[in-house]
């Protein structure tokens, strides 16, 4: 052990981290091999990278931003129409689905701290009057898009070290929702570690380095190394559905959307939605150097934010929900130049080791921590297309422990969609309300379908109600 012991001192050395070995001689000798393999796997030549974004986090690069074309709502009224050319393309969207081509992507890795929730937030039983939880939802939504279009688009589920197990178990224990369990398979994404501000990577324990996920950009690797990309080549698919896991109003596979970004030959499409307060804190979509773009809105001046274009309304009012359709070749091909999304640093809370080897849970922001962004594949691309969409219809995210993006925010909004759609269809107002998502996508089919009015409108309305 004293060679290895020794090679991993010089190797540590290279890049100012003996630090990682300072327990070395307490560790027993199955923690210190678990140690050596950590080392072993750790990819130092990251350091630099990782140093990088520290600075640009200190230090932003200059943007030059305008505003980005968007195809905007053709009717921004409830229950709204969709903008002309994308309707127009619904039928290119139905005809992928019909042919098998779409396959449904879902980022389900991240840990859901905010939401202060106990497990992988898929399973948070959010439905108003079910209790179904966000897995179930686009699940039932997933055998909806079968039910209409014939074929039930296979489901990639991204997941990580943390969440892995729980959110695999959860399907099995449930019989995958009723999809087939050959149609959905999960992923595990990849990890970055953390640097404290003097550059030194964290131990969370004498034998373990910290380690994170490396964020929903890490999809894109993810998804190459697993084979998932291959899996989904054999499968036939060309189109890629994706979107995250908190969003219970997104449509899993929209053949609008879908449409419109093959029918443009996008590489990547987004779905945004229309910012009216200039402080909403969402990602918005623009032009950077003349390159579509989603940037931070900390990276936005107050008077950027509150610019406003002829006719008044805000010049940068498109703000990315994190909803994308992709093209198989465009992963592909950026898979295959190896090129990983750039990684943006954040100064965050991290528990360490301290020098006596008991663990300290800072009370303030203590180290950097590394993501990609997924929407960081758009400068990358030769064509993206943008869809606007209405907030209320397809943005609806569980991300808090209250508030509007917190479990009753969220059923509160919901209920206030689906009671919009019954008062139109019947002239009734329920006291509650709750749509089956296997059996209706929005406010629009809603009414096309034309159900009958509820026997019973002072109750709680279950719809459909021969669900029951
Ligand atoms: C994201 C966008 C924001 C807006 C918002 C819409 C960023 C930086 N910001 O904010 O602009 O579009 O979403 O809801 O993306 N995830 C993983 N692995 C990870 C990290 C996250 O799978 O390592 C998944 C996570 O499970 C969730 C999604 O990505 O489904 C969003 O993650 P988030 O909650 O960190 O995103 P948020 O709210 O900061």
């Amino acid at each position: 052990m004293a060679d290895d012991l020794k090679r991993l001192d010089d190797l540590l050395a290279k890049y100012g981290q003996q630090h990682v070995l300072a327990h070395w001689g307490k560790l027993n000798a199955a923690q210190q091999r678990a140690l050596k393999e950590q080392i072993g796997l750790a990819d130092f030549s990251r350091l630099d990278e990782m140093h990088r974004a520290i600075a640009e986090l200190k230090n932003p690069p200059r943007r030059d931003i305008t505003p980005a074309p968007v195809v905007e709502l053709d009717i921004p009224n409830f229950p709204y129409a969709p903008g002309r050319e994308a309707a127009a393309a619904a039928k290119v969207g139905e005809d992928a689905l019909l042919a098998g081509e779409v396959a449904c992507l879902l980022v389900a890795g991240g840990q859901g701290t905010r939401l202060g929730f106990d497990g992988p937030k898929g399973c948070y039983p959010v439905m108003p009057l079910s209790g179904m939880t966000l897995f179930e939802v686009f699940a039932r939504k997933l055998l909806r898009v079968g039910k209409v279009y014939g074929k039930t688009p296979p489901l990639y589920v991204m997941v990580s070290r943390q969440n892995e197990q729980a959110t695999r178990a959860f399907f099995e224990k449930n019989k995958f929702f009723g999809l087939k369990d050959a149609d959905v398979s999960f992923f595990a994404q990849g990890e970055m570690p953390a640097l404290d501000t003097d550059g030194k990577l964290i131990l969370e324990a004498p034998d373990r380095l910290f380690l994170g996920p490396d964020g929903h950009g890490g999809v894109l690797s993810a998804l190459h190394k697993t084979g998932m990309l291959a899996n989904m080549r054999k499968r036939g698919v060309a189109h890629i559905s994706y979107f995250q896991v908190d969003n219970l109003q997104v449509p899993v596979a929209d053949t609008a959307f879908l449409g419109l970004h093959i029918t443009r030959r996008a590489d990547v499409s987004l779905k945004v939605v229309r910012k009216t307060d200039p402080a909403e804190r969402v990602g918005i979509f623009c032009l950077d150097h003349g390159k579509p773009s989603v940037v931070e809105y900390t990276e936005f001046s107050d008077e950027q934010s509150r610019q406003r274009a002829a006719g008044g309304r805000l010049a940068f009012w498109a703000g990315s929900i994190a909803v994308h359709a992709f093209s198989l070749a465009f992963l592909e091909s950026l898979a295959g130049r190896g090129a990983d999304l750039p990684l943006h640093a954040a100064f965050k809370k991290v528990p360490f080791i301290d020098a006596t080897g008991r663990l300290v849970e800072p009370a303030s922001p203590n180290a950097y921590k590394f993501e990609r962004f997924v929407f960081d594949t758009l400068p990358l691309a030769k064509t993206v297309a943008a869809l606007e969409v209405a907030r209320d219809e397809q943005f609806l995210p569980l991300k808090n422990p209250d508030g509007p993006f917190g479990p009753e925010g969220v059923r509160n909004s919901y209920q206030r969609y689906w009671r919009a759609a019954a008062k139109l269809a019947w002239r009734l107002d329920p006291p509650a309300i709750e749509v089956d998502p296997l059996w209706c996508e929005n406010a629009r089919e809603f009414i096309a379908l034309d159900p009958p009015p509820p026997r019973d409108a002072s109750k709680p309305l279950r719809l459909p109600e021969s669900n029951k």
